[in-house]
């Protein structure tokens, strides 16, 4: 038996001076940060992203604003960012390259996840003048297809009832700001930072929706005091595994319980509708811009898109991470065809891009084989996801009358997904979106019957929009996408759909000319 090495030191304040020269670190005063904003939704996309950039701006001496990390769902951030004052170690990596710095934004953590009381604290005090967010997709209660407040969500229902105690990221943002009306009264911007269209406008709406029932000036208050502006953000940074815990033990020799991993690449295009200051991080990378939109839309298309059919198509194909996925030539072709050819000129001009060569640059980007991403981890909640990343491509695409061919197939792939991990297919993997248990429900009443199971899926209306759903095209193709993919060589699907869609594109001129 190996003797057992001595406890690793844990990463902390009294650490820093001690750390590895190789590892940049703050070189700033954290005691003297202001804690002018806080973050709802502490996890590795945070920790990789916006909390970077500000570290940034306090590394350049640009600013002086830390950050109030705040949880109100699982994990616990006590015993991991807490116990460390608020450091973690933020391992950039490309294939061999290992890039560690250890981040110092984030001034404290609050655990907020038995009760609103500590986030509303934080939300409503006079210092807070910003809230950034990452609280997925699900976390804003919307209904994917319309972005309007879902009344039914368990959630909405529960503070609906309970306007104090409310436990829904809306319920809670329109609870603080009520508190902020009544006391200080000062103005406030809300930030999203997740991966919904205009997500600035679908915070508005959920916040205000709460806050008209409420009948005492709090949506009159909110349209005049708080800002909801949109934004694109962008880095890859999968969820922290032992691993990478394990990397930094060995490498630096210390411990760290809130390690995490992105790639080199990051952008952050924020639109510029601020209600009072907001951290300068368009000197460190960040755009403030007029409009949002071109960037947002070509970001979801192509590079989450790309990650939603490697994601779908990777899982039933039997490959674990993305980098897997897109190593495979069949996979590779399908996702450079797919945007290329469709999802490229759905899109609207975007300042200083060039179309095609990002989307070589998100291939490249999904082909680090250093970021380990798990296909299962991206396929999570889909039924939120899919509508930004393909539904919208599709609906556009049809309205001009263009070919589907190949964008129908990952939506077909996140059908067989759903479907075939409920227990009519013999539970083929657990998945965890909140559509799960209505899609078991299709398959356990249509068996595999794929216009079926696909008349089924597309006539739930808060995903699919009911022109979209009796569209005949969109169906027919998709069923025959899914009646492949639910076969034993479901790569049949993708290779059809390249040919179909090869023949449609030999056609196209002669039928132009
Ligand atoms: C991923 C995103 O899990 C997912 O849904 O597609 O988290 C993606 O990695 C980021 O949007 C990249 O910026």
């Amino acid at each position: 038996m190996r003797a057992a090495s001595p406890p690793l030191e844990t990463l902390g304040p009294e650490l820093l001076s001690r750390l590895p020269s190789a590892i940049q670190k703050p070189s700033y005063d954290r005691a003297a940060l202001a804690p002018g904003m806080a973050h709802l939704g502490v996890g590795a996309f945070h920790r990789c992203h916006q909390a970077e950039y500000t570290d940034d701006l306090l590394s350049h001496r640009l600013d002086a604003w830390g950050v109030v990390g705040i949880n109100i769902r699982p994990p616990r951030l006590a015993e991991t960012l807490g116990s460390q004052g608020g450091l973690y170690t933020r391992l950039i990596r490309q294939d061999n390259h290992v890039e560690p710095r250890v981040i110092g934004s984030i001034a404290r953590v609050v655990d907020s996840q038995d009760s609103a009381a500590p986030a509303l604290d934080v939300l409503s005090s006079p210092e807070i003048e910003l809230v950034t967010m990452t609280v997925t997709e699900k976390g804003y209660c919307h209904i994917p297809s319309s972005g309007a407040l879902d009344l039914d969500h368990p959630d909405i229902v529960h503070d609906l009832a309970n306007p104090t105690m409310p436990c829904s990221v809306p319920g809670i943002l329109a609870r603080a700001l009520e508190l902020r009306m009544a006391s200080h009264g000062r103005p406030a911007t809300l930030l999203s930072c997740d991966n919904i269209p205009t997500n600035g406008v679908i915070l508005e709406t959920v916040v205000q929706a709460l806050a008209s029932r409420r009948n005492n000036g709090l949506a009159d208050w909110i349209a005049g005091n708080v800002a909801f502006p949109s934004a694109m953000v962008d880095r890859i940074a999968p969820a922290t595994t032992p691993a990478d815990i394990e990397l930094v033990a060995r490498r630096f020799g210390y411990h760290d319980a809130a390690v995490v991993v992105g790639e080199p690449f990051r952008q952050w295009v924020i639109e510029q509708k601020f209600a009072g200051r907001v951290p300068r991080w368009d000197l460190v990378g960040a755009s403030f811009v007029g409009d949002v939109t071109p960037f947002e839309h070509l970001k979801m298309r192509v590079l989450n898109g790309a990650q939603t059919t490697l994601a779908t198509l990777g899982v039933l194909a039997g490959l674990e991470h993305t980098s897997d996925a897109i190593a495979d030539p069949l996979l590779a072709d399908f996702v450079r065809r797919m945007l290329v050819d469709e999802t490229l000129p759905t899109l609207m001009p975007v300042p200083g891009v060039a179309p095609l060569a990002y989307v070589e640059q998100c291939l490249g980007r999904l082909r680090n084989t250093a970021i380990r991403h798990r296909n299962h981890q991206i396929a999570t909640d889909g039924s939120q996801k899919i509508v930004q990343r393909l539904l919208n491509p599709i609906r556009d695409r049809l309205a001009k009358g263009e070919s589907i061919a190949l964008l129908s197939v990952p939506v077909a792939g996140w059908m067989a997904y759903l479907i075939q991990a409920s227990a009519r297919f013999g539970k083929r993997w657990p998945v965890s979106d909140p559509y799960a248990g209505k899609a078991a429900d299709i398959a356990e009443a249509t068996g595999r019957d794929p216009e079926a199971l696909v008349a089924g899926i597309l006539a739930i209306d808060t995903i699919f929009d009911p022109g979209l759903a009796a569209n005949r095209d969109f169906r027919r193709a998709v069923t025959s996408a899914l009646d492949r993919l639910l076969s034993d060589d479901p790569m049949a699907a993708v290779k059809r759909s390249l040919e179909q869609s090869g023949s449609h594109r030999l056609k196209r001129p002669a039928q132009s000319a």
